[in-house]
């Protein structure tokens, strides 16, 4: 049994991470600003604190600690990262969390540490054939990502990096490729676009319209990571013995008209679609590729984009429906 801290355990992933971990027999201290908006925590402690203020860092990784699940950051789909209206936000608060961990870790006896990057990272140069983008982990330079999001991402890569190198602390960096499942954010502005077009098929279903709002053209690609998936990937990755920076994705790619098309069917409901070209898009074209993962640590997804719509669709289908409210899962924090 290893003592773990989770950063971002109110997050989507990070909650998923923390759960998981219990599972497997860990004591864990879950921390971040807020509470999981879905569920109660499955931590034995969950600190309410802000990472970027290296004292609250300095007391949720204390002494105790063996390893660290480093996913706190400033994040949200297109909407919130695509349109450069949060980037100071994004990088200023997500590089300083990452500054602020490392440090503490580096200070103290963690002997593992984690650290959730992005597909952002990769050059847009690379990404402008929605049927061809090349995203391995050997095209990520020359840099170009589209979005600060991205720069801030493979800055702090490389920051990792340095302190594994500076201070022989034992890094491990998988790059989600837009994770999606339960527990997601299905709304107010940082959710992507599984959760986000189920939503709005969910809704039109409900007031029986048949019109939805898309980013886009819907021509442009993407691939998406089931969240069961992703767990077991960032474990695999964390378990391996390997320092390499991998793809945690899918390789199933689709365009969002071809996503729609799928979502449709699971609510057997049809709709048409309202193409806002104005809107933010990111990139015309990414899908995970994971040769290289699969040939050094063999990790693959099993959850086909179908399945995994499956019990995203069913599980926003029942929060809107009961009307979740999301204060009732806050668990009584330690406050600090
Ligand atoms: N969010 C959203 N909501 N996207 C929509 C919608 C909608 O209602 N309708 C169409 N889209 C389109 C977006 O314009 C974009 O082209 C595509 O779906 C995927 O958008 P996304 O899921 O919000 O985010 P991206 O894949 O572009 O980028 C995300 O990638 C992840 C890593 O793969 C980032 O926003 C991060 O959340 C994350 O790093």
């Amino acid at each position: 049994m290893k003592r773990i801290v989770v950063c971002g355990a109110g997050g989507f992933i990070g909650g998923h991470l923390v759960s998981r971990l219990k599972k497997d027999g860990h004591w864990v201290r879950g921390v971040d600003i807020k509470f999981n908006e879905f569920k109660k925590t499955d931590a034995d402690e969950f600190l309410i604190a802000d990472l970027r203020d290296p004292v609250k860092v300095d007391v949720t990784i204390d002494e105790t600690i063996d390893e660290v699940y480093q996913l706190a950051a400033d994040m949200g789909g297109s909407t919130y990262i695509n349109t450069g209206e949060h980037d100071s936000d994004v990088m200023h608060n997500s590089c300083i969390i990452n500054l602020n961990v490392l440090k503490t870790c580096s200070m103290k006896n963690v002997t593992k540490i984690f650290y959730s990057s992005s597909a952002c990272v990769y050059p847009e140069y690379n990404q402008l054939d929605p049927d061809n983008p090349k995203c391995s982990e050997d095209t990520t330079y020359p840099a170009e990502p589209d979005s600060e999001y991205g720069w801030e991402k493979l800055f702090s890569e490389r920051l990792y990096k340095a302190f594994e190198r500076n201070h022989g602390l034992n890094v491990r960096i998988a790059r989600f490729h837009n994770i999606y499942g339960p527990l997601g954010t299905f709304d107010g502005g940082r959710e992507k676009a599984p959760a986000a077009i189920c939503r709005k098929i969910i809704e039109a279903k409900i007031k029986k319209n048949k019109n939805i709002e898309i980013w886009g053209d819907g021509t442009q690609t993407r691939s998406f990571l089931y969240i069961d998936d992703c767990i077991q990937g960032t474990l695999d990755v964390f378990n391996s013995n390997s320092n390499e920076v991998f793809n945690v994705g899918s390789e199933e790619q689709v365009s969002i008209n071809q996503m729609i098309e799928i979502i449709e069917d699971v609510a057997n409901y049809k709709v048409n679609k309202n193409y806002q070209l104005d809107k933010p898009k990111g990139v015309r074209g990414r899908s995970s590729d994971n040769s290289f993962i699969q040939k050094q640590i063999g990790w693959k997804h099993t959850h086909t984009l179908k399945e995994g719509l499956i019990k995203t669709y069913n599980w926003i289908s029942n929060q809107i429906e009961s009307g979740t409210n999301i204060s009732k899962f806050s668990k009584s924090s330690i406050e600090n």
